[in-house]
């Protein structure tokens, strides 16, 4: 049995199914100066603190052949997607759908909505676009899950306690065995994002695991996927 050093306890590699890397909304409305992030009155430095972080786990979960997924929110041009408590949420001068700085806030296909160079995905990953903030709600995540056999989730990405979090509670609810990574999530609230690592593995585990990108990378070393299995 391989596992993964873990909170609250050991988390086990899978011996007859496979570990897929899902990357969060690690778009430019979340991480740059005029996004929705900071029209939102956020600091989106903090949030820079994951790249090199992130860009690690990344190339070790490519060269163990892992699949990538990772995901946008947005929502279609006409908005059809978006329901109206969504828009009006904040209050805010400007919300989803109006014009900013990196075009059209929210988005799919606006400047803002792509995903940071830093972390562009690779031909062959997938990216999901998301209307909501689980990447479960209205999305072809679990069919495509499903078909590459995976149950278990290495969960990255923006923002913590937002969409990163609602992802883990979606996917802990349909059976996958998920563990958050700690140093590749990151929040606008240091707090939240805390109470966010405390509450998902508080309980024996009620939502799923946390570890380190350097535990997770140990772990995969020496883990044997089904596939290289098979
Ligand atoms: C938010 C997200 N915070 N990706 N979205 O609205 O967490």
């Amino acid at each position: 049995m391989t596992i993964i050093s873990a909170q609250p306890y050991d988390y086990e590699l899978p011996e007859d199914g496979n570990i897929a890397l899902i990357v969060i909304d690690m778009q430019r409305d979340f991480m740059e100066l005029g996004g929705f992030g900071d029209i939102l009155g956020n600091d989106v430095s903090l949030l820079q603190a994951i790249v090199p972080t992130l860009k690690t786990l990344l190339a070790g979960c490519r060269s163990r052949n892992l699949p990538i997924f990772h995901t946008t929110e947005g929502h279609q041009p006409d908005l059809s997607d978006c329901p109206d408590s969504k828009r009006k949420r904040g209050k805010g001068k400007l919300t989803i759908g109006d014009a900013g700085s990196l075009g059209r806030i929210l988005i799919l296909g606006e400047p803002g909505n792509g995903i940071i160079p830093e972390l562009a995905p690779l031909p062959g990953e997938i990216v999901i676009p998301k209307p909501g903030k689980g990447a479960f709600y209205n999305t072809d995540l679990e069919p495509l899950l499903k078909e590459r056999n995976v149950t278990h989730l290495l969960i990255t990405g923006v923002t913590t306690e937002v969409c990163v979090q609602t992802t883990m509670r979606e996917a802990n609810d349909r059976g996958y065995e998920c563990l958050l990574v700690e140093d590749a999530t990151e929040s606008y609230f240091p707090e939240f994002k805390q109470a966010t690592l405390e509450m998902v593995r508080a309980q024996g585990g009620i939502v799923g695991w946390t570890a380190t990108t350097d535990q997770v990378l140990q772990g995969l070393q020496t883990w044997k996927s089904a596939s290289a299995i098979a």
